[in-house]
């Protein structure tokens, strides 16, 4: 799926701005994979930035045509952060997907994804879906959580270019899974950081204790409250105290 339309930059701001730019091309389609060795400025969510050194890191965007109702959006966010997983297992670590976009390994962030996505009336015909992975970095600034990088982790260097190739495989998987309607629930639900564990959170300035139990259809963060009711969290609405 992701084999015939690459381009790769050695400088841009971001490289899903990049791909975004291309809308107006015929490059502009599923399979589109745009990758840098360096952003000048890449995106986070809302606003925030992804920070990177050059040629230490992967920064990838691909593009996908989903066709789903934009009511299902949060099922890509949960697909690409298991094929990071995927990608992460198969290195022999335990990675663990911090709702709604970072994986973690031992709660320390090795990626952030930002999928950006084009939408017809409700239809999403159109994801741009941005992967940062630290890979061969050994230093970052003291982020919250804490950044870790591949080489951090398992000390030794890692060929960039295979580690993109391994996890654009795992990624192309996952979509043909979700294509053919096999459920990938149970492996989310199974990766999903915290989950079934008693944990702090605080949303609109009140701290309580909390159980994740999962992710609704619509993306919200489930979390059941000591009275036993269970919370839904919009993204941004609650935060992890951990
Ligand atoms: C994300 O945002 O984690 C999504 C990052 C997506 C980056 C990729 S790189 C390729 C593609 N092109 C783009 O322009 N973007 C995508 P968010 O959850 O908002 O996290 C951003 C926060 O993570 C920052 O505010 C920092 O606190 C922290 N951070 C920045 N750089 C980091 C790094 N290299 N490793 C770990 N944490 C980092």
């Amino acid at each position: 799926m992701f084999t015939k339309n690459h381009i790769k930059l050695d400088a841009i701001n971001s490289t899903n701005e990049y791909a975004l730019s291309l809308q107006v091309t015929p490059a502009f389609k599923e399979g589109l994979v745009v990758t840098a060795s360096y952003q000048s400025r890449g995106n986070g969510q809302r606003g925030r930035i992804w920070e990177s050194n050059a040629n230490e890191n992967l920064l990838l965007s691909v593009v996908i045509e989903p066709n789903i109702n934009i009511n299902k959006q949060s099922e890509i966010s949960k697909i690409v952060a298991l094929s990071v997983c995927d990608l992460l297992t198969d290195l022999g670590l335990n990675p663990k997907i911090k709702w709604p976009n970072d994986i973690l390994v031992d709660k320390q962030k090795i990626a952030g994804i930002l999928i950006q996505n084009k939408l017809k009336g409700n239809l999403i015909i159109h994801s741009v879906i941005g992967i940062g992975l630290n890979i061969n970095q050994m230093n970052f600034k003291k982020y919250l959580p804490k950044a870790t990088s591949l080489q951090l982790l398992l000390n030794k260097e890692f060929d960039i270019a295979k580690i993109q190739m391994q996890l654009l495989s795992f990624l192309s998987d996952r979509i043909k899974q979700f294509r053919n309607g096999t459920s990938q629930e149970q492996e989310y639900l199974c990766a999903l950081f915290l989950k079934d564990k008693p944990a702090a959170f605080e949303s609109g300035n009140q701290q309580f204790m909390g159980i994740i139990k999962g992710v609704s259809q619509s993306g919200k963060l489930l979390i059941q409250k000591e009275d036993d009711s269970i919370a839904e969290f919009e993204n941004q609405q609650v935060k992890f105290l951990f």
